[in-house]
């Protein structure tokens, strides 16, 4: 999957690139900063004096030295004051440039912490809403593995606003005393698909009363079929489908290439959400894969409360469904 948090201390990240959180002097401080130097050895400073400092919301290279990486990429983001000073342009340039270096540098994986929000105080929801917000219009364009890597659990809770809204949501709809009637609907559900299935394999029976064979001929579009005429009804390339979907290019050849691959539930969403389904489509897309939505799954509630708000972008369900401990779409 092109874009994944992840919770780990950034210099233990085997990556092609680190990336730094680091000062305009770009000569060591404390935080991320004073690991990366810890872990990388003395030679770094020594690299970083050469480079003559770096202004804010922008970044420089140097290599990994002791660090498991080739390079590191010094970023400087802005301090937080208040919010009205432009930091938030200054650090999404931080992660424009900082990807701009990883492709200049033929990097396929790069691993980020979440710059500025420590020392420098910018409020985590929002310092997660910018870079997510990056590297995911980046990923639309070009092939990378980005990781962001935070450190603390409390930085997980992004956007209050945004959350408290699908919690209440949650809560509607997935209180336990229902959970039985919720599993109820859903054997229902399934019992009905599996009974269409048995009366669709019998129908070419009845008709020329034909072997198994002819029933197995007459399958219906599978899922794979049913995803490439999307992606042609909406006019969209593979590329742009598979990028969309947070799909790497590999799995989505493999699901080109064969008519009844079965993908996981949270890839079918994925292409769901790619292809902006609405529920009803998603719902029949979902089927192809042998799956359905319940009301008794965090999960599927989650993916519901986002379709039905039209808000597809996939970067903002993950970091739902990551605050909510869930399954993450995509490969
Ligand atoms: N791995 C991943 N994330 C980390 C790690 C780690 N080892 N250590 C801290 N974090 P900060 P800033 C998280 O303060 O806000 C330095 O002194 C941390 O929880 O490192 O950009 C520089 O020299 C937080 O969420 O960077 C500058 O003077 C995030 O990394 C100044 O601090 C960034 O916290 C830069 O401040």
């Amino acid at each position: 999957m092109p874009l994944q948090i992840v919770r780990n201390d950034i210099t233990h990240m085997r990556v092609d690139a680190i990336v730094n959180a680091a000062n305009s002097t770009l000569l060591g401080g404390g935080g991320v900063d004073g690991s990366i130097h810890q872990a990388a050895g003395p030679q770094l400073l020594e690299a970083c004096r050469a480079l003559g400092g770096c202004e804010t919301g922008s970044a420089k290279v140097t290599p990994g030295y002791g660090l498991p990486c080739k390079i590191v990429i010094h970023a400087v983001g802005p301090r937080w004051q208040g919010g009205r000073c432009g930091e938030r342009e200054k650090l999404a340039s931080c992660y424009r440039t900082s990807l701009a270096l990883a492709r200049a540098h033929d990097c396929r994986t790069v691993a980020f912490p979440l710059i500025s929000s420590g020392a420098y105080g910018y409020p985590k929801a929002e310092a997660l809403r910018v870079a997510v917000g990056v590297i995911g219009d980046f990923l639309l364009e070009n092939d990378m593995m980005v990781y962001l890597v935070i450190f603390d659990r409390k930085a997980y809770q992004i956007g209050e606003k945004l959350f408290s809204d699908i919690a209440a949501y949650i809560d509607d709809r997935y209180a336990d005393a229902h959970a039985e009637r919720a599993d109820m609907r859903m054997r229902r559900v399934q019992m009905a698909i599996e009974q269409e299935a048995l009366r669709q394999a019998m129908a070419p029976r009845a008709v020329s009363a034909g072997s198994l064979d002819d029933a197995l001929a007459r399958m219906d579009e599978s899922f794979s079929e049913m995803l490439l005429r999307k992606i042609g009804e909406k006019g969209m390339t593979d590329a742009q489908c598979y990028k969309r979907a947070n799909i790497d290019r590999k799995l989505f050849s493999k699901i080109r290439s064969d008519r009844g691959y079965r993908p996981s539930k949270p890839t079918a969403l994925a292409f769901a959400i790619a292809l902006e389904l609405p529920l009803s489509e998603t719902k029949d897309l979902l089927m192809k894969a042998g799956f359905a939505l319940s009301r008794s799954s965090k999960f599927d509630i989650i993916i519901e409360y986002f379709i039905e708000r039209g808000n597809y972008n996939i970067f903002e369900i993950n970091e739902a469904l990551f605050a909510f401990d869930q399954s993450l779409l995509g490969a």
